[in-house]
């Protein structure tokens, strides 16, 4: 595994096969997929296993007793990634917001830069037309809140459509990180900037989700707006 995909899943079941194909037809050599489900009521986690049978040289999956949050799936499969060998590490969705098809742009990036980001709010990025206000608001609100308390530079500070060069991953202390939800986004480029690492926004146009649902939650937005204060201090 040269390009290792980390994939969070809670029911994903219509999404994760048409991605998992998608992926793989890319033909980015080397390419693989790290799929954490969370023992999705669903049947997410059997299609995962039906997927790596399928894909079984691309294709790892970790099953998880239950619902834990984006933040422990992504290090633990950091872990897995690093220990695999993978040269470049992402995070992705498994819900169609991240376009697929940027996945070899942010590849190519990584020659010159350390952290490559798929970003909604630099010049050619944007989110779904077909959002409401309120959703606009939302996305903007916590960027502007989370760039405003923590000082984070990239102008999509909550992107979850990233890049690493393994050598980040390896150099950040993982141990470290406590965000469950998605503030975990904010830690790791919180995280990144202090240690200096070179960072490229790549633009993407974030598409609403056209199957499953969302796990957006008030708990989740009630840990981003009080962590970001505590990411500020333990950095
Ligand atoms: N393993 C695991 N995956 C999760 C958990 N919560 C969300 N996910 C996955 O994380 C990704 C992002 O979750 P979404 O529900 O799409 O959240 P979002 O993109 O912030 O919200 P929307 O814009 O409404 O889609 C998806 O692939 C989810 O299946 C969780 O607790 N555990
Ligand atoms: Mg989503």
């Amino acid at each position: 595994m040269k390009t290792a995909i980390v994939m969070p899943t809670y029911n994903e079941a219509e999404n994760l096969p048409l991605m998992a194909n998608q992926l793989f037809s890319l033909g980015v050599e080397g390419l693989g997929l790290i799929i954490v489900d969370d023992n999705s009521p669903d049947g997410t986690g059997q299609i995962a296993d039906s997927l790596a049978q399928q894909y079984p040289h691309q294709i790892k999956v970790v099953h998880r007793p239950g619902k834990m949050g984006v933040g422990s799936a992504y290090i633990h499969a950091f872990r897995m990634a690093l220990d695999m060998g993978a040269d470049y590490i992402f995070e992705m969705d498994a819900d169609f917001s991240h376009p697929p098809e940027v996945v070899p742009t942010m590849i190519a990036m990584m020659k010159d830069y350390y952290v490559a980001v798929g970003s909604r709010y630099v010049d050619g990025g944007g989110v779904d037309p077909k959002w409401g206000l309120w959703r606009k608001f939302l996305s903007w609100g916590g960027n502007v809140y989370a760039r405003w308390v923590t000082g984070v530079r990239v102008k999509d500070a909550t992107a979850g459509f990233k890049c690493f060069r393994r050598l980040v991953l390896e150099e950040l202390d993982l141990a470290k990180v406590e965000s469950g939800g998605y503030v975990f986004q904010v830690e790791m480029a919180y995280a990144c900037q202090k240690r200096g690492y070179r960072v490229v926004e790549v633009p993407i146009t974030f598409i609403e989700r056209a199957r499953g649902r969302s796990k957006m939650s008030w708990g989740i937005i009630w840990e981003a707006a009080w962590r970001v204060w505590q990411i500020k201090r333990r950095y």
